[in-house]
């Protein structure tokens, strides 16, 4: 009950101030280091020993229990008589970063827990603040150090870390991971996806050192409203500090000081950057200092917005003239590890006449991410909320929020991403509805910069020929991303270019997968499966469709490369391979390749 209109007054003051406060939060309460590449650290990235435990009995006792002295406790026998039923040391070994799939024939198949170990000596300096950091591990990580649980991380690709300050010891320390890739109905991705599930520390390890008062996350972008400030923010770890902290970037001739507020400093400085562009991929070093810490990293300046149903960038309009890829690795298959890896399919993406890439269907590596940056290349971001999860249950809703936090903080300074994506495929319906619109406020909250959008399937067709989006969903992205097979999944090649396409909202249109299988190498009439010619006519009808529709505003067909999937078992035709790739996995283009690359090079 309100007794009197001073207790009203303080009321809304001080609701309005958490008004005012969480409008300027756009920051990660907890996030991970920022551009872990310009940190101090140390690689634990090599062979690591590990042991398969499909019955997770390194955790659980015989009576499904926790054990007291599981596998993390890295026990030895110490006299003969002595029964420790395990040994890290004479067991099997993989290769970090590394799925285990693709590195050891039996495990090609297999979902669920391998135990790593690793070994190092650290001498932690004085002052300083030890991380332990995580690129990724799919799916579930539990790790422990010298016997303790020091944490765990849900979620395969983004990355994780852990505080191990005054943890290590000068020699012989030992670190623990269980890993575990079940797929769970209620997870993200759920049980039921089109692409392998590749299991392990699938990205880099390091440990990282940083004074104790360290810049724990940062902002610098262009001002929405001028290209002619760049503004953000710097979060200090101490979050009571009012330290000074400086923003450089020599090359603009900003240098500004500004005071840092219970560890939070806001800036807005007054610049005329050369606008990063595709055809114009301009980065600029920018330092930030403390008294205690600095860091620097190659940021580009841009705007991204809509106007009706055109996409602009730096306030021109721009046709997506895009490519889907997955993160598997050209040639070897397996999940990519390496920069030379990612530069393959960036430059084929190049080659192709690409100006934008649809990295499917969860975040990839910050090297791919930076690599693809640095050659001017647009980029669809998402997370792998795909097909039909478990839409109705809160925990389910949070790990999705989570995984979409740590993608937006782990590249919320990449000038390259325009397109945060929050879903893949999902079936109406209003739990649905509520989950993916919750998670577009949530991404307005921590990036209201860049695009929303999402690949929806649900388009109603009125008569034979009509396409009409209306989805729901289009009231809440800012980009309709829709994904349409057709010649492959329904209707013939040559009736694709009579599809006429109608959109019940006023925004963009991106095609964000079209596409049909081929095997390369195969050849035969135009009307059969799988050759090359099939698979280069639906091409040609869909550009043709394509041509057609107005509110367009680019196309990222379905796929690059093919890739492995649990879910492709014609035998001598896909081999666990989705065949949709315009690029086979040995690297030969298909005939649709240079289709495509005729539409992107007259466009
Ligand atoms: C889709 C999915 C994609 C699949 C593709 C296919 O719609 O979004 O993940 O791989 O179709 O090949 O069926």
């Amino acid at each position: 009950m309100i007794k009197s209109k001073k207790n009203l007054v303080l009321i809304f003051s001080v609701l309005f101030s958490f008004a005012s406060y969480s409008q300027q939060q756009s920051f990660n309460e907890s996030p991970v280091l920022q551009n872990i590449e310009s940190r101090e650290k140390i690689s634990l990235n090599g062979l690591w020993q590990v042991i398969i435990d499909p019955l997770e009995n390194g955790y659980y006792n015989h009576r499904w229990l926790p054990r007291e002295e599981g596998f993390f406790t890295n026990k030895k026998m110490e006299k003969p008589s002595d029964l420790v039923e395990y040994n890290f040391d004479t067991d099997y070994q993989l290769t970090v970063p590394g799925d285990w799939n693709s590195q050891m024939e039996k495990l090609y198949y297999y979902e669920g827990t391998v135990w790593y170990k690793r070994s190092f000596d650290y001498k932690e300096k004085e002052g300083k603040n030890t991380f332990l950091y995580f690129e990724a591990a799919n799916y579930e990580a539990q790790v422990y150090l010298n016997g303790e649980k020091i944490g765990s991380h849900i979620g395969g690709y983004t990355p994780f870390q852990f505080d191990v300050t005054g943890k290590l010891k000068e020699k012989d320390n030992f670190l623990i991971v269980k890993v575990d890739n079940k797929r769970k109905r209620e997870a993200i991705p759920t049980i039921n996806t089109d692409w392998w599930n590749y299991g392990g520390i699938t990205r880099s390890v390091h440990l990282v050192s940083t004074p104790k008062n360290y810049i724990q996350d940062y902002s610098v972008q262009l001002s929405k409203e001028s290209s002619r400030s760049i503004e953000g923010w710097v979060k200090l770890s101490n979050s009571s500090s009012n330290d000074d902290v400086q923003i450089n970037i020599k090359e603009l001739k900003v240098n500004t000081n500004v005071k840092a507020k219970n560890g939070i400093a806001y800036f807005k400085v007054k610049a005329k950057p050369s606008l990063w562009s595709p055809n114009n991929p301009k980065l600029y070093t920018v330092n930030i200092n403390t008294k205690y810490d600095k860091i620097s990293d190659e940021i580009g300046f841009r705007t991204i917005k809509t106007e009706g149903s055109k996409i602009l960038l730096n306030g021109e309009p721009i046709f997506l003239k895009g490519i889907s890829i997955h993160e598997e690795a050209p040639f070897n298959s397996g999940r990519v590890t390496t920069k030379e890896e990612c530069l393959v399919l960036l430059n084929w993406a190049k080659e192709l006449g690409c100006n934008f890439i649809r990295l499917a269907h969860y975040p990839h590596s910050e090297t791919m991410v930076k690599e693809a940056e640095k050659m001017g290349f647009l980029i669809w971001s998402e997370i792998p909320v795909y097909w039909t999860v478990l839409f109705d249950n809160p925990d389910t809703y949070k790990n999705a929020e989570n995984q979409l936090t740590e993608m937006i903080s782990r590249d919320k300074n990449r000038a390259a991403i325009v397109l945060w994506s929050v879903a893949n495929e999902t079936p109406e319906s209003t739990s649905r509805n509520n989950f993916l619109s919750s998670l577009t406020k949530r991404v307005k909250a921590l990036d209201s910069t860049r695009l929303i959008t999402a690949a929806l399937d649900t388009q109603k067709g009125n008569g034979k020929n009509e396409r009409l989006i209306e989805d729901p969903l289009g009231e809440f992205v800012d980009v309709i991303g829709i994904n349409s097979y057709c010649g492959w999944y329904g209707g013939s090649p040559e009736s694709c270019a009579d599809w006429e396409w109608a959109n019940h909202y006023d925004k963009p249109m991106i095609m964000s997968e079209v596409g049909a299988g081929a095997l390369q190498g195969l050849h035969g009439d135009v009307n059969e499966r799988w050759t090359e010619e099939y698979q280069d006519a639906v091409y040609k009808y869909n550009i043709e469709m394509m041509k057609n529709i107005d509110f367009l505003a680019g196309v990222s067909p379905w796929i690059l490369m093919d890739f492995k999937s649990h879910r492709r078992h014609l035998r001598r035709i896909q081999n666990d391979f989705n065949r949709k790739g315009l690029i086979s996995e040995k690297g030969i283009p298909k005939k649709a390749f240079y289709t495509l690359q005729k539409f992107y090079n007259e466009k």
